[in-house]
């Protein structure tokens, strides 16, 4: 029996094939990632009282619950079909995540390299049910990343970091969403930043829909494959953007490496990006900035997005909304602005974390109506 045709959405390949570097009888691996939701934050900004809108594009609606699969689905459709039979990575947890789901997807085996005691457990747990072989380090992500860019010249295994271009091709289609969900390009667009794969990759997407072609040095570093596409404009602008970071992890905003970063939010946890060049590029064409927040501002903005908008996401995720409401609040923005701010990973992810920093517990009632009745009048 054939597969049935109705209107199932089947994956961002699918989706935009014709912008991706994806051979015509390539066989697929997709577990449908993309097609995340754009969601408007109309609560947190009337209490602001700007007259700007404010969206965000909540990445953990992705199959394993981050932004990882739109990389993950080209990488390993590509590995898969050059027939590698192992990938590899180095990762803060939602890497490993992907990596591991695509290789059993694609019936190959992942290896995934983490720092020991640094990584959320919902991340761990996926790479492990998921059957990839994990290596813990007594190290940090930067000295995995160093690992892994060795092991490809002496071991069979292909590298599934995003220092493989075929990760920031998928990761792109997310700005081609948001253009698409928006029917224009945002005027801003907020992001954490961390190994700054996906910084470079958004500024790849928003240039493309807008025809403009990225700077140079970003085709050059691609290197292995023509991404030279030529199409007619989409839109006809580009969004500022702006990148954050975690205050003791912030490269970018320090302007070099960072040899033992530390934060709460572990995800971004990474004092050598790799997309160093690109995410410089993102800055500097797009007029953008770089900026860090503390952890308690990062908290502050993980709740507050869970308490007003009914979005839970995790820490490094909720960095973006809580940099661009700072940013608005000191006037950095102008009023009628359309902002875009991707919330990457699903907080399910670190419950954990999510549990220390509520400030109430669950209240422990009788089993009957009056003890769970007199509850509900003492908390209304
Ligand atoms: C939720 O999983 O680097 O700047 O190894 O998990 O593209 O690195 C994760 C990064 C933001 C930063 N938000 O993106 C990994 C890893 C979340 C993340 C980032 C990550 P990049």
């Amino acid at each position: 029996m054939g597969d049935l045709e109705g209107f199932r959405y089947s994956g961002l390949i699918e989706r935009y094939r014709d912008r991706l570097p994806v051979d015509k009888d390539s066989k697929i691996i997709s577990l449908s990632e993309g097609d995340t939701p754009l969601i408007r934050l109309d609560n947190l900004m009337g209490e602001i009282g700007h007259d700007i809108q404010l969206y965000a594009k909540f990445e953990g609606a992705n199959p394993t619950g981050s932004f990882k699969d739109r990389g993950m689905t080209m990488a390993v459709t590509q590995a898969a079909n050059e027939g590698a039979q192992a990938i590899i990575c180095a990762s803060t947890g939602n890497t490993s995540a992907s990596a591991a789901a695509y290789a059993a997807r694609a019936g190959i085996k992942a290896f995934v390299i983490i720092p020991e005691g640094k990584i959320a457990l919902g991340k761990l747990a996926q790479a492990m049910i998921q059957g990839a072989i994990v290596l813990q380090i007594e190290g940090n992500f930067d000295d995995g990343m160093q690992i892994v860019k060795d092991i490809a010249d002496v071991a069979p295994v292909k590298i599934v970091n995003s220092v493989n271009p075929y990760r920031l091709q998928g990761q792109k289609t997310a700005s081609f969403e948001i253009i698409d969900a928006l029917g224009r390009a945002p005027d801003y667009h907020a992001l954490p930043v961390g190994n700054a794969g996906n910084i470079s990759a958004y500024w790849a997407g928003f240039c493309e829909y807008a025809a403009k072609q990225p700077v140079q040095e970003y085709r050059r570093a691609g290197e292995s494959e023509p991404f030279a596409y030529k199409f007619a404009p989409v839109v006809d602008s580009v969004p500022v953007i702006c990148g954050y970071q975690a205050e003791l992890a912030n490269p970018f905003v320090q302007r070099e490496m960072i040899v033992e970063p530390e934060t709460i939010a572990t995800a971004i946890r990474i004092g050598r990006p790799q997309s160093w060049e690109f995410a410089w590029a993102a800055h500097d064409e797009s007029g953008g900035w770089f900026d860090s927040l503390s952890d308690h501002e990062i908290l502050q903005a993980q709740a507050l997005l869970a308490e007003r908008e009914g979005l839970f996401c995790e820490p490094a995720s909720a960095i973006s909304v809580g940099g661009i409401l700072r940013d608005i609040r000191r006037g950095k923005i102008a009023d009628g602005s359309v902002i875009t701010a991707t919330l990457t990973g699903h907080g399910l992810k670190d419950p954990d974390t999510a549990i220390q920093q509520c400030k109430t517990s669950p209240l422990s009632v009788s089993a009957n109506v009056d003890s769970v009745k007199r509850a509900i009048l003492d908390n209304l």
